[in-house]
């Protein structure tokens, strides 16, 4: 049965600033995730701290607020079957070390906090997520 779905994705500083957007992009569409919106801009660390406020109580969270907020970033609604979890498969493991072959953070992933990509971990989140960025 088909199952339709939103994502949110995002990449990282440290891809935009490689100049990996267009790269990063054309995994997403060749493996059947079409990018329905997609924007370049830069948040405060306030909106990255609201963000990620899942990872308050986490010891990297601070810096990881800081890291979101510190260049500009490509937010993206990327849609398909199944998209929640095949851009997950896509991103590969949140350690660019320990992710799967040919997946993003595995090619262009610098360390687990400069890890290129985020992505909607539920269909819950995806639908939070996909609102932070992209309400109307
Ligand atoms: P995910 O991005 O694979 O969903 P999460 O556990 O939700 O991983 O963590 C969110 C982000 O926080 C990661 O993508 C990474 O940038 C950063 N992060 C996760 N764990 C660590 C860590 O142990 N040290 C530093 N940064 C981390
Ligand atoms: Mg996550």
């Amino acid at each position: 049965m088909s199952n339709q779905e939103q994502t949110l994705s995002i990449i990282k500083p440290d891809a935009v600033e490689r100049n990996l957007v267009d790269e990063i992009k054309k995994i997403f569409t060749s493996n059947n995730l079409k990018i329905k919106e997609s924007k370049k801009i830069q948040i405060s660390k306030e909106e990255a701290a609201e963000f990620y406020k899942v990872h308050q109580s986490k010891p990297f969270y601070e810096h990881l607020c800081s890291y979101l907020s510190s260049g500009p970033i490509v937010a993206m609604i990327l849609e398909g079957e199944n998209a929640i979890l095949q851009n997950r498969k896509l991103m590969g493991a949140t350690d660019p070390k320990k992710a799967e072959e040919n997946t993003i953070r595995s090619l262009y992933g610098i360390s687990i906090d400069k890890n290129s990509v985020h992505g909607s971990d539920s269909n819950e989140n995806a639908k939070k997520e996909i609102n932070f960025f992209f309400k109307n």
